[in-house]
């Protein structure tokens, strides 16, 4: 992290009463900004932070694997489905901040619905992205809906994720199956299976993909985009005509946490506006949950998508999951492509 940009992230972020202490945080968002975080919570409040980064899917899986003897004590971002069912299979606690008021109605929502186990912390659009270079090179239309991804022409120039193992790709199951029906939707899956050049295992690999020239699109959450063109990549994204879904990206402090006190701190501390406004500082530019953060004007203006409206309660559920991406294996998955 830039010398400057961190003294002024320190600066920036209220300096509490010198604790000290450990906490042990899972970090579901990209490396560059729970470095931030960490480094600029650790300095700011002599809470020493130990950081383990793993995406959602594998995030919850560490966590069931962890269950009886737990090492994590919060678990910050991820997709919110892998953080609703951690709530159902009573892998976080109940926790009422009293900064929720101040949040967005979408992640009070998933906090209620929970039982108060997970919080909403950012939100951001499923879509695609894709290397205008190469588009152009290979003389291949933007593809602008869910349709044009089946076009022939796109035959292993599409990657996204495993849903077996990424939230983002689980979002994409859900979303379709919400948006054309179950039957319809796997139907669609198979057809596009033919365009899949690979599942890879995160669901921040298919644009660093697309950011590199190894795909030509990409199946991502749109926030995902700028950082990589801020890089110097020429990677733009779009949202599918159709509709598509949001992910709520969560926090959830973890049964059973060695360092209880510490996580609480931690979470009203991610839950302030300073704190989330560190993601646009770190190149990541979800929509923050809390309303009174600055949003930067690379944020996807919500207002321009077309939204679905995504049943998080039904397809954050552990069976509802569960099935879908075990169909989606044997439906899908076992395809020849
Ligand atoms: O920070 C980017 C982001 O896309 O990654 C998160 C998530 O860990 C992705 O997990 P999977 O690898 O399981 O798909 C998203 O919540 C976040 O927006």
């Amino acid at each position: 992290m830039k010398k400057q940009l961190l003294a002024t992230l320190l600066a920036a972020s209220s300096v509490g009463a010198w604790a000290e202490g450990q906490v042990n945080i899972i970090c579901s968002v990209q490396a560059e900004w729970c470095n931030m975080i960490g480094t600029v919570y650790a300095r700011t409040t002599g809470i020493k932070v130990n950081l383990s980064l793993k995406g959602s899917g594998e995030a919850l899986a560490q966590l069931i694997a962890e269950k009886e003897n737990p090492k994590t004590d919060i678990w910050f971002g991820g997709t919110g489905d892998p953080h609703l069912q951690a709530a159902e299979q009573g892998l976080s606690i109940e926790y009422k901040s009293p900064s929720l008021p101040q949040l967005h109605a979408w992640a009070q929502q998933q906090a209620q619905q929970s039982g108060f186990k997970t919080v909403g912390i950012y939100s951001g659009p499923l879509g695609f992205g894709y290397n205008t270079e190469l588009i152009a090179k290979k003389k291949l239309a933007v593809p602008k809906s869910w349709a044009d991804l089946l076009n022939p022409a796109l035959k292993g120039e599409v990657q996204v994720a495993n849903p077996a193992s990424s939230g983002t790709a689980y979002t994409m199951v859900a979303t379709l199956v919400q948006l054309m029906g179950e039957d319809k939707a796997f139907d669609y899956l198979k057809q596009l299976h033919k365009n899949i050049s690979q599942y890879s295992r995160s669901g921040t690999g298919p644009i660093k993909a697309v950011a590199r020239g190894e795909s030509t699109v990409s199946i991502s959450f749109v926030h995902d985009g700028p950082g990589e063109k801020i890089n110097g990549f020429p990677v733009e994204t779009i949202t599918p005509s159709e509709g598509t879904g949001a992910e709520i990206g969560s926090m959830s402090i973890i049964k059973g946490a060695r360092n209880l006190d510490n996580a609480k701190k931690f979470y009203e501390w991610a839950l302030t506006p300073a704190a989330q406004e560190m993601a646009a500082a770190a190149k990541q530019f979800q929509l923050p949950s809390n309303k009174n953060a600055k949003n930067d004007p690379r944020i996807p203006d919500f207002k321009k998508i077309k939204f679905i409206n995504y049943d998080y309660a039904k397809y954050g559920a552990s069976a509802e999951r569960r099935r879908l991406i075990a169909k989606w294996e044997k439906e899908v998955n076992s395809l020849p492509r």
